[in-house]
């Protein structure tokens, strides 16, 4: 069990595109098992591979969580990919661990298909509805080096960033 530190904005890190994997080895899958733990622990329902400065297209998830507070339910995906997405969208109020404190209403479709390499390295398909389809969007944002607040208007975005500077500098 290992916990990362979480890179936090701004930090070019975040904005890079990110690099498919090639093979899911036990190297890949050590590294999603710290990924999980560091995402538990944050507490965050997702994390990418380059919150914690791996830049590969990696994300690990758990936003399907129900009655059972405790009952954990990791998913790990690699190399996902939106092959369709729904007219259909939805609004959430979205955080991010790279951006703690912020948080604002995004508008994304409201489902999605992906295909991914899973901990074992089979292709999987997957229609996410609900949590994990807004979810495994932000995620798929930051292999593709973007975050939630691109998605908000200028005056929000200027607004929220104003306030979360001046909090991250009292640290
Ligand atoms: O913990 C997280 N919560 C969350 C809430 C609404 C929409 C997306 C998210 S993901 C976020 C963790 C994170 O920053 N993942 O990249
Ligand atoms: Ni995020």
């Amino acid at each position: 069990m290992t916990i990362l530190p979480i890179i936090k904005h701004p930090d070019d890190v975040l904005r890079k595109i990110c690099q498919p994997v090639e093979t899911v080895t036990d190297e890949v899958r050590k590294l999603m098992d710290d990924m999980l733990d560091t995402m538990y622990n944050a507490p965050g329902i997702g994390l990418a591979a380059c919150q914690i400065g791996d830049l590969r297209r990696i994300v690990v998830l758990d936003c399907v969580r129900e009655a059972e507070e405790d009952e954990k339910r990791p998913m790990f995906f690699v190399n996902p990919e939106i092959i369709w997405e729904s007219q259909d969208v939805g609004e959430y109020e979205e955080g991010c661990l790279s951006i703690p404190g912020v948080y604002e209403n995004v508008i994304r479709p409201s489902e999605c298909k992906i295909t991914f390499l899973n901990y074992n390295g089979d292709a999987q398909e997957l229609l996410c509805t609900g949590l994990l389809a807004t979810c495994i969007q932000h995620e798929i944002d930051h292999l593709n080096g973007v975050l939630f607040i691109d998605h908000i208007s200028r005056l929000k975005r200027s607004r929220a960033l104003k306030k979360y500077k001046k909090a991250q500098s009292e640290d």
